[in-house]
């Protein structure tokens, strides 16, 4: 850091880095409401000083002129800069004579990845959602983990009971579809994941990664296997048929936890690794011996991400993640895969530990597909039809909150065509790009460190448990509106009350709700309290913070407001901001469990119902030989959002299509050369990229770019345009129980262009 340059009066803020799951504490060097400078913050209890090459790249994004600072409306073609007001009676206008006279149903809403970084977003976006009453709720999640949260329900009862690799006490660590070296992991929080990965080789243990590119993170590896797209969960199954056929299997402690183990080795008789090798382009021999060190390993963690989701056997390949951990003994032990205990007491701290609901799934149906809803979301994969399709619940008007599905889901060029025929459209965002240029109003959220933040949802997934909250690091600019109370204007419009309602009192109202639950749970450490001592005694600042104090003192590390003196509340983390460490994730089975059996369900029944589907697939794996597509993350990119920042996208263009040079020599594609790549959805032309890192039959082109499109203020990202790789994902083929959408494995011809 430069410090000789500060002006006097600079001061440091720390803030978490709301970019990525990592969530690092990053120290801010601000004056007035300039950004002097952004650091890792040294004394961080979780981060320690760790930062990536995005975060500086804040003050860019904080700087950036194509930033929306004012709500706009549409006129025609283009936009006028508005006032609040009138950007909320607009709204009004448009969305109240839908509702009138097509019902709730005729409401969509996509909310996009960043709603589950901003607090203020990730717990008001809620009272939006019930307000307006529709299931036409789409989000990230299905083009993302909803295998996961899945599988994770089925298993062990709430979708963020997600078992996470214990990465600091591991001795043998198995990734299938992540790369972490560059992603900086994902169901996965922690930072610094580089330095963590390169401990556990520095300490004996061993890494072997599984995916069809030789990534950052197989380079640091003891061992890459290259895997054909989309077999994980033949590979996975063959792994279980090992273990059982050779009498591996050890839950230990785990096994009077269990349900369903008989079924399971039933089930894996049938996947032999001589039977799915050739599918996978894996050798048998292959195959037994990542069993056999699997089990072998003192302790271990299999651990799968978004190659392994994003794909047709998403929920399959996810369930036998956990199979292979609980199998070996390795679930919810030191070093193997563990349960975070999140401080702001999501489902499973909820209620009477080690039992519960359970999770239900499809609830209900799409209109169109008849797709099953998963979690209260239908699948981002049919927007577009729900848009098009004529009938009663046509989707005519829909909000995008921090969405870009036009680049970030399946067959973009339809759902282009699909949101450019609503008759409203409203989108909280803070760019005009290639979504929200559809819209009829934005209504645009502060710059990241104007926000507050705590990783509400990451604090599930983080391999220790830990707590941190930061204040805005700089005042919100005069004239913005904080977006928890954009997100209470729009509700106060759905439910009838008209954008001129009183937020406060709707403020007022949801905090009131969550502590009438609060009080009146008999397993609320503040059950049968007096609510006017609780509500006296809780942050009186309004909007997130009020609602955070409220989670994390009724939480497991709370002070119970008073009866637990040593526990956390806001006011604690606000004088701790390096965060508070609560330790290493510690056994949580059987509490942690939320089934109706109070067992780890080893074999849930709509998991084991779809493997016909992966029995008809490798019966048919022979005929498939042309090349697919995958995808591929860059460390300076995020998405498809942050390609407006000179500085990320600045050096070598990013979107290339790489190719095998075997394949390259009998396809006639040359490097630097031009290819066009053509799917069932759509057609693109990139540059090739001639790498042996990738494996034969496969190409790979990132997603979140095609910024050149006409109506966006994307001055940087538009010259650094590259393609939309979405536009060659099928929206037609889904993971059926998840509804998450495919997005590798993708089948392509691909010619010189
Ligand atoms: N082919 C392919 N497609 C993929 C993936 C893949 O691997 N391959 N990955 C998928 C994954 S994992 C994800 S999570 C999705 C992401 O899908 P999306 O969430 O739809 O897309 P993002 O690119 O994250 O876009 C985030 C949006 O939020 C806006 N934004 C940023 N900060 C804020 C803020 O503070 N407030 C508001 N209101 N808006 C803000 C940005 O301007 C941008 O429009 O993409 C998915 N799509
Ligand atoms: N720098 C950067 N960091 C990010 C993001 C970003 O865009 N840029 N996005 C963030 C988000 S929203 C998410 S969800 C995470 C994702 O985090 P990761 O899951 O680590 O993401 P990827 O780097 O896309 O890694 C996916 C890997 O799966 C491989 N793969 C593709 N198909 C298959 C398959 O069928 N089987 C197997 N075994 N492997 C396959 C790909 O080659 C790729 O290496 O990253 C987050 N962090
Ligand atoms: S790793 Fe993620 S959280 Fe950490 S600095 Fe980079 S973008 Fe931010
Ligand atoms: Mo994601």
């Amino acid at each position: 850091m430069s410090t000789h340059a500060e002006p006097p009066g600079t001061v440091s803020r720390f803030h978490t880095c709301p970019l990525c799951e990592a969530n690092c504490n990053l120290e801010i060097r601000v004056h007035d409401r300039e950004i002097v400078s952004i650091r890792g913050d040294d004394a961080d209890v979780f981060s320690h000083g760790y930062m990536c090459p995005k975060a500086p790249a804040l003050a860019q994004l904080h700087d950036d002129p194509d930033r929306l600072r004012s709500p706009m409306i549409r006129e025609g073609d283009s936009f006028r800069e508005v006032g609040w007001d009138e950007a909320f009676a607009e709204v009004e206008r448009r969305l109240l004579p839908i509702l009138e006279r097509h019902g709730r149903q005729s409401v969509g809403v996509y909310l996009g990845n960043p709603s589950a970084h901003h607090v203020s977003l990730g717990l008001y976006t809620r009272v939006l959602l019930h307000a307006l009453g529709t299931h036409g709720i789409f989000s990230a999640s299905t083009v993302d983990q909803m295998p996961k949260q899945v599988s994770a329900g089925l298993m062990f009862g709430t979708a963020l009971s997600v078992p996470l690799p214990d990465l600091d006490r591991t001795d043998h660590l198995v990734i299938l579809g992540g790369n972490p070296m560059v992603s900086n992991g994902s169901l996965m929080t922690a930072p610094d994941v580089k330095g963590r990965l390169r401990a556990i080789r520095a300490r004996g243990g061993r890494i072997v990664v599984v995916d069809p590119r030789r990534t950052r993170t197989a380079e640091e590896a003891n061992e890459h296997v290259f895997l054909r797209p989309g077999t994980d969960a033949l590979l996975l199954a063959a792994m279980v048929h090992v273990l059982c056929a050779e009498k591996l299997v050890r839950p230990g402690r785990l096994a009077e936890h269990l349900s369903g183990l008989d079924e399971i080795e039933r089930i894996a008789a049938g996947f032999p690794p001589e039977a799915v090798a050739h599918a996978c382009g894996v050798d048998a021999a292959t195959i037994r011996r990542l069993a056999r060190e699997l089990a072998a390993a003192r302790t271990a963690a299999v651990y799968g991400r978004i190659g392994t989701c994003t794909q047709e056997f998403g929920s399959i390949a996810s369930w036998l993640v956990d199979v292979l951990n609980v199998l070996t003994g390795n679930l919810d032990r030191p070093g193997g895969a563990m349960f975070a205990r999140s401080a702001v007491g999501p489902a499973n701290t909820q209620g009477a530990p080690g039992r519960g609901k359970g999770v239900r799934l499809g609830r209900w149906k799409s209109r169109v597909r008849g797709l099953p809803e998963a979690f209260g979301e239908l699948p981002s994969a049919c927007m577009a039809e729900e848009i098009e399709t004529p009938g009663e619940g046509r989707i005519r008007a829909l909000f995008t909150v921090a969405g870009n599905p036009a680049l970030s889901t399946p067959n973009g060029a339809r759902l282009t065509r699909a949101l450019a025929s609503l008759e409203c459209m409203v989108s909280l965002d803070i760019y005009l790009n290639e979504t929200t240029r559809h819209a009829h109003v934005i209504l645009p959220g502060a710059s990241g460190l104007e926000q507050p933040h705590f990783p509400f949802a990451f604090t599930s997934l983080a391999v220790r448990n830990f707590a941190r909250y930061s204040r805005p690091a700089i005042e919100p600019a005069p004239g913005a509106m904080p977006e928890w109370r954009s997100l209470l204007r729009l509700a106060a419009i759905a439910s009838g009350q008209g954008a001129a309602a009183d937020v406060d009192a709707l403020d007022d109202f949801v905090f009131e709700q969550q502590l009438g639950k609060s009080l009146s749970s008999p397993h609320s450490p503040i059950h049968g309290r007096d609510p006017s001592e609780i509500r006296a005694a809780t942050a009186p600042v309004r909007g997130p913070e009020r609602l955070l104090d409220l989670a994390i003192r009724t939480g497991p590390w709370g002070d119970a407001y008073g009866a637990r003196p040593e526990g956390l509340s806001i006011a604690k983390l606000l004088a701790s901001p390096h965060g508070v460490d609560l330790g290493p994730l510690e056994p949580r089975i059987p509490e942690v469990l939320r089934t109706p059996s109070g067992r780890i369900e080893l074999a849930p029944e709509p998991l084991v119902g779809d493997l016909e589907r992966l029995r008809a697939f490798l019966r048919e794996s022979s005929s498939r030989d042309g090349m697919v597509l995958v995808g591929r993350r860059d460390l300076r990119s995020n998405n498809s959002w942050m390609h407006n920042l000179e500085t990320l996208v600045a050096g070598r263009p990013r979107c290339t299509l790489q190719v095998h040079p075997d394949d390259a020599a009998r396809l006639g594609l040359a490097d630097g050369g031009r290819a066009r790549v053509r799917s069932r959805a759509g057609d693109v032309e990139a540059p090739v990229e001639l790498t042996d890192a990738i494996m034969p039959g496969v190409a790979s082109l990132p997603h979140g770019w095609g910024h050149d499109v006409e109506g966006t203020r994307l001055g940087v990202a538009r010259a650094h345009a590259g393609v939309n790789s979405n536009r060659l994902a099928d929206e037609g083929i889904v993971d059926p129980l998840s509804g998450n959408a495919v997005l590798c494995g993708i089948p392509v011809e691909i010619a010189p262009a």
